[in-house]
This record gives C-alpha cells, structure tokens and sequence, in this order.
C-alpha cells in the first residue's frame, strides 16, 4: 500500500476510526509493513546470568536515542548505591539478551528508563526489546516489580509514546508497576524537575517495598581509578581521539587514497575534513554557519532529511575554568578499571585530566539538583556543604539562584564559594557524575542526489549574552562556537573577538585541518517518492535546512528526468527581516529551475513599521489552496524548526485549514491530522 496514494477521504475514514479507537500501532503496521524489522539485531548476552554471576540486586535498564536516558538511568543506579548500598546493575536494553527477564530472581526490582524518538517509537537500539515486550503472554512476567519513567517532548503527538507502550506491555504480561509511570517533558524544559519529583516518590516507596536503610550519601566507585606513570608522548595514551580506534597504537586501516575506511557509526565517527564554511548573515550577536563535510572516500552515506551528528569538544576557556575550579592537573595520566563486568569504559583509556574534560565531559550543560546533593559530601567546608543540601532540596531556589543564570556546575561551585577552588572533590567522582559529552544533532542542508559526497548543515551560533549573571556573561553552545571558530579561521578572519576558542588541531593533529568526527543518523524525513506528490513545508529559521536539502533534491532530479512532472513544492520560510533571510540568493535559482512547481512564500516577523507575520499566518492566508492540495491531491506536510513555539502554532493552523475545508470540528481535524502524521504524510524534524 503506498502512502503516496492514499487519498484524503481514505485516510479521513481511518481518523474517524482511530477516533473510535486508538491503536497506533495497528495503523502503524498497516502503514508501513515491515519497517521495525530491519532494525532488530541478535543479542547474546544473559541478563540473568550476568546478575548472578555479578552479585547484583538490582536492575537498571535504560533504552536512549541521544543520550538523556542513558543519564538518567545512571544517575538514578548512582543515587540507589550511594544511598541505600544496593548492588546495581546499570545496563543499555541492546547489551544484553533480555529473554529471560521473567527469570530475574524475585526480589530484584527492575527500574526502566526510555526515551521516545521518531513519532512515539522506541530509540533505534531498543526496537529488540519492544519486540520481546509486544511478544508477551499474560502472566510471563508475574514474578517481576519494576518502575518506568520516560523521556519525552510534549510537542510530539505522541508524548512518550514508547515509555507508555513498554509500560502497558509489561502489566500486560502480569509485571508489578511500583509508583507510577514517570513522563519527562523536555518540550516544558523540565526534564530534570520531572525526574526528581517522580525520583523521590519512588525512593519513598522503594524505601519501604525493600525495606531499605537510608543512609548519607556516599561515593561508591564504579571504577577503580589509577593514576599512570605514562606520559602524553605514549601511543597508547588518549589525548582525546573520539575512539580508541584512532589510536596511533591501533594502526587504522586507510584507503589507497589516504582515507580511514568504515564502517562509520554512532560508535565510530569519521573524521570529516570541512572543506568550505561561510556565514550566512550576522546581526548583531547572532550569526549563522553554513558547513559542508567532505565524505568522499569515507563510504558514509546519507540520504536527504538525515541528520549529522557532530562530535564536539570543550573550548579552552571552560575547560580551563573546570581544571581552576576543581584544582585539577590536566597532564595526569590516569585510568578506570571497571569494578565489575557490568560497567564498561566510558571513554578511550588510559586518558590525561586534561583531555577527558575537553572532549569527553559535558561540562557547559545545565546542572541538575542531584549532582549537588551528590557532591556535596565533598564540600570543602561545612557552610557550602549546608548551601549545597538546601538548593539540592528546594527547586524554587535552585531555579532562581542556579538554572535561570544558567550557570554550569564549575560558574555555579565558584559562585557558591566566592571563587575558592573545590579542590576536594575528587576527580574519579567528577568523571562518574558529570555527564558525557553527547554529539550534536543537525538537519542536512544538501541533499544526497545532487551532492553524495558533501554534507552540509546550517546552525544558528548559540551566543546568548546572560544579563543575570557576571559570572556567566555569555551562554555559548559547545558546537555552534565551534564551528563558528572554524568558520572565522578557515576564511582567515579574527576569532579574537569571539567568546570562546577551541583546540582545533585536536588530539595528535587528527582534525587538522578544519576536520570534525561526524556520523550520520536515519530520520524519517524523506519527500515523497512520486514526485508528483504535492509538498507542503514548513521551516522558519534553521529549520529551512532539510527542505533546501529536499528543494536541491528536486533540482537535480528534473535536470536528470525533464520530462517528469513535479507536483507542487510550497515552502513557507520565516525569518525576522531581509538581513536573516537563509539562502536569500539560492531561491530564484531553483525557481528559475523548477519553474511553478516551486513556490517560496516568506513571513518577515520584524519588519520596521509592517505587522508581525509568522509562517502560520502565511498558511491561512493560502488556505482554500493548502486544502484543496491536502484533501484532494494528497500532498505531504513537513514542519522543521522550534517544537514549542512555531510547530505548534502551525499545527493549530492546519487543524483550522482542515476543520473550515472539512466542515468538521476542530477534534475531528485533529483525529484526522493524528492520522497524517502515523501515516508519514505530516512529518515533522522539531528540536
Ligand atoms: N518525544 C516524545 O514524547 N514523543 C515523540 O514522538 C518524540 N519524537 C522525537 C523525535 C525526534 C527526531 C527528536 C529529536 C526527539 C523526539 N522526542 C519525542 C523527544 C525525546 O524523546 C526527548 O528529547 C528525550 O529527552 C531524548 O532522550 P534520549 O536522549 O535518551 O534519546
């Protein structure tokens, strides 16, 4: 059944059915047969065993796209150790072979975390385990107590939709819920409030399931930390090589050309060279980089829609305020041993101080109450002890003195202490409590038709002046500044000016010069295949990326097939006025060659003396015409950009478009527009 011939009246009688009754993933496998089973892997690893063999009475699984769930779950298996000395396994759901989960001993309690990706799917690694859960009996899991909590984004129309489904499926095969399901919403910026309110419930609860003796908290390594006699000039030292395979010891394989040969994954980037950057406009503290990624060689493949991931590293400035702050020595070479088989490295080992808080640890992101509770038992005096143990309780507070100067944890420690120096927090505690450093995601700008060996991205520079702190004047994201560094110096323009710098030859001069470690990850943000499918889209600001990607896609195709007929391409783009209009120069050219089958419609938000215009209100201006292309020529909606602000409000607008066209009511649109998106024709790339 092809999506692109399903026509508006067939898919209005299945809204009314699913308005009836919801069942996504009946749809779902109507839909699009077959589309989980390429991603189910084999699993060879026993958790029972492990458990056992392990001494282990507790269990913490985690299933994680990006990396949040992954930290929580352990921060939560810390927090379990450190407070109470339970013996906690802490393990990623793709590791280990879950079969057998109804052969976990009887008073071991499994606590689930698992984020949502995709329109309401489980992350990509934990698509086994949801097969194993879709394939339970009743009763299968009688013997087992578990908790869940999930990590989601309220903008999706499926919110948290795979931490719901895994905790239905596993009442359904007779598992015992405790407390209840924990929903994080990352859309209402409170993922870290909603963990610890639902956290402290479930401590309670677990306190007295278990029968557990609170204690003070108190550091439970699960390493065991080494400091080496080895020096940076060994080969087998990290001096931050994204993988242990870009060791110098490890001798990597390269192509008679001089490339590194694959595969390329989210374990194992590719050194990409950035072999063109420019600005695409700077108004006053805000700019925009436009980054192309030689992939020639590499064998790395993407298609149009994907996203890049960039792996990032930590700018001199903060990384030299984290050493000041904990009083760290960057040139100590030193190693973890996991205490267990359960732990795993972290990161490539052995290591020096310095590298691991430039390239490995997230050491800018926003702090969470629980790290300050957890560091506190290292505060240097018992006055800060005593501060850190009210702000870790009091959530008000810590928002109003911490989270809304968006202080890191080294502004925040420093800031607490007048500026003394935390010396007596030591440093195997900061690399087990501090979060790692997690790529950064992007929407691909070209597109894989007409440039397969170049990957472009468009970034906005996160460069936010910070009134409400002086210690903190300027929030700046860890790989926009990056990129804007590489930017200003492969033009051969000043960086002086900028607020923060970077390495950028990297470790052993492996990304010079003007190189980054990149992988590619599979969206489902792909055009229709009959190109005779009207395209709706939607993508103010950066969120214009793919659909340049989709528009240079649809270029080269009529230059390869003149005869074909394009279906119309409706791109709504916003932006504040003419000086932030992305690709200004690029639209009549591909107008030029598409002819009427491409139609650019710009909102100006800011426009001295002229009312301010968004992309939602361009859409009900064109709405009799969007209708007729929704109801009656089966076109394909794509929004990209802001989750909160802009997608919603776009959805609303086709929630009207549909309700006037139809005649119906606005719950009645809304089933029918749940319906578009299980069905791929409304999709949406929002962050
Ligand atoms: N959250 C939801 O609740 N429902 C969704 O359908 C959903 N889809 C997403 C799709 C994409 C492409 C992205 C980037 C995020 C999506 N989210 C969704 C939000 C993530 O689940 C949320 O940001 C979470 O904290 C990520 O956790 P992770 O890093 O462990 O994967």
């Amino acid at each position: 059944l092809g999506l692109d011939t399903l026509d508006f009246a067939v898919l209005c009688g299945l809204a009314l059915a699913v308005a009836a009754y919801t069942s996504r993933e009946k749809l779902k496998s109507v839909l699009s047969p077959g589309s989980d089973s390429t991603r189910v892997k084999s699993m060879s690893r026993d958790i029972v065993e492990t458990l056992r063999d392990n001494d282990k009475n507790y269990l913490v699984l985690y299933g994680s796209q990006t990396g949040t769930a992954e930290d929580y779950a352990k921060k939560f298996a810390k927090e379990l150790v450190s407070k109470f000395s339970l013996r906690v396994m802490c393990a990623d759901v793709e590791a280990y072979d879950l079969e057998n989960l109804h052969n976990v001993p009887k008073d071991i309690v499994v606590s689930i975390f698992l984020s949502t990706y995709g329109e309401g799917d489980f992350p990509d690694a934990a698509v086994p385990f949801e097969d194993y859960l879709s394939g339970l009996n009743s009763g299968d899991l009688e013997n087992v107590r578990y908790s869940i909590f999930g990590l989601g984004n309220s903008t999706y129309e499926f919110f948290n939709g795979a931490a719901k489904k895994a905790n239905k499926l596993l009442s359904e095969g007779g598992a015992k819920l405790l407390g209840k399901c924990g929903e994080a919403d990352d859309g209402a910026g409170t993922t870290d409030e909603d963990y610890m309110a639902w956290k402290e419930q479930f401590m309670d609860l677990l306190k007295s399931e278990l029968a557990l003796d609170e204690h003070e908290q108190k550091f439970e390594p699960n390493f065991e930390y080494s400091v080496l006699e080895a020096t940076k000039n060994d080969n087998t030292v990290s001096l931050g090589e994204p993988t242990s395979q870009y060791l110098p010891s490890q001798k990597l394989t390269y192509s008679p050309e001089g490339k590194q040969t694959g595969p390329f994954d989210a374990t194992h980037p590719y050194i990409a060279p950035i072999v063109r950057s420019k600005e695409l406009f700077r108004c006053g503290e805000r700019n925009c980089i436009h980054a192309e990624f030689d992939v020639s060689g590499s064998n790395l493949k993407y298609s149009t829609g994907d996203h890049l991931a960039v792996w990032p590293s930590n700018s001199d400035e903060k990384v030299e305020q984290f050493l000041n702050c904990f009083g760290l020595d960057p040139e100590v070479v030193f190693s973890l041993k996991p205490i267990d088989n359960t732990v795993k490295s972290p990161f490539p080992l052995p290591t020096t101080i310095g590298a691991a808080v430039r390239h490995y640890l997230e050491i800018t992101g926003p702090i969470s109450r629980q790290l300050f509770s957890s560091i506190m038992q290292f505060a240097p005096n018992d006055t800060l002890k005593e501060k850190l143990n009210e702000l870790s309780k009091d959530k008000d507070q810590f928002a109003k003195e911490i989270h809304v100067k968006y202080l890191n944890l080294a502004d925040a420690l420093l800031y607490l202490s007048g500026g003394a120096k935390w010396d007596t927090v030591p440093w195997n505690f900061l690399v087990e409590s501090v979060p790692h450093l997690q790529p950064r995601y992007y929407s691909i700008s070209s597109s894989s038709l007409s440039e397969k060996q170049s990957i472009s991205i468009t970034a906005i520079v996160e460069n936010m002046p910070n009134p409400t702190s002086e210690k903190a004047p300027h929030v700046t994201g860890v790989a926009t500044n990056l990129l804007r560094n590489i930017q200003l110096a492969q033009n051969n323009e000043s960086t002086s000016v900028l607020p923060v710098h970077y390495d950028l030859a990297g470790p052993r001069n492996l990304f010079s010069t003007f190189q980054l470690p990149v992988h590619v990850r599979r969206s489902t943000f792909r055009l229709p295949t009959n190109p005779a499918t009207p395209v709706i889209m939607v993508g103010p600001g950066t969120g214009v990326a793919p659909f340049r990607g989709f528009i240079r896609d649809r270029t080269k195709f009529i230059e390869q097939q003149p005869s074909i007929a394009l279906g119309k391409h409706l791109l709504f783009y916003g932006s504040r006025d003419e000086r932030d209009f992305l690709y200004q120069e690029e639209w009549p050219e591909y107008s030029k060659k598409l002819g009427e089958s491409f139609e650019l419609v710009v909102a100006h938000s800011r426009l001295p003396n002229q009312p301010r215009s968004y992309v939602q209100d361009k859409l009900i201006e064109r709405e009799d015409e969007l209708f007729d292309l929704i109801a009656n020529e089966g076109a394909f909606i794509y929004v990209c950009g802001d989750a909160k602000g802009m997608a919603q409000g776009v959805h609303a607008a086709f929630l009207k478009i549909v309700s006037r066209g139809k005649k119906c009511s606005e719950q009645d649109a809304a089933e029918i527009l749940k319906v578009f998106k299980s069905s791929g024709k409304y999709q949406e790339d929002v962050w």
